[in-house]
């Protein structure tokens, strides 16, 4: 291979740099409303969030309890795709079920 000459080596390096940054992680929480049914909450949760039963139930509780709840940790697009996916759902059965994110 012929060498690729300093500039390109050097944009080379720069990509490395970028490319090796950690991902950023966001907290997915559940709000609490009036009109979600208990049962649509704890069906996202296992569902969307993969959480057991018991665990989806627990955080259901919490939420409706405390107002808002941790869901999950993802990166940054895996977020946003679980947060409109709970939209989605939501809607579709008449329900204001929102669904927020933080970052870490
Ligand atoms: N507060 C709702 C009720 O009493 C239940 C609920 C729980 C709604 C959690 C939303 O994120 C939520 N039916």
């Amino acid at each position: 291979m012929e060498d690729p000459g300093s500039e390109q080596r050097e944009s080379i390096e720069v990509k490395e740099r970028q490319e090796l940054k950690p991902p950023s992680f966001y907290n997915v929480f559940l709000l609490n409303d009036d009109y979600t049914t208990m049962d649509f909450v704890v069906h996202i949760l296992e569902n969307i969030f993969h959480k057991s039963p018991p665990e989806a139930t627990r955080i259901m509780l919490h939420v409706h309890k405390n107002g808002k709840g941790l869901a999950g940790i993802f990166t940054r697009e895996i977020a946003e795709t679980k947060i409109e996916t709970v939209h989605e759902l939501a809607s579709h059965k008449g329900f204001p079920l929102k669904c927020t994110m933080e970052k870490e």
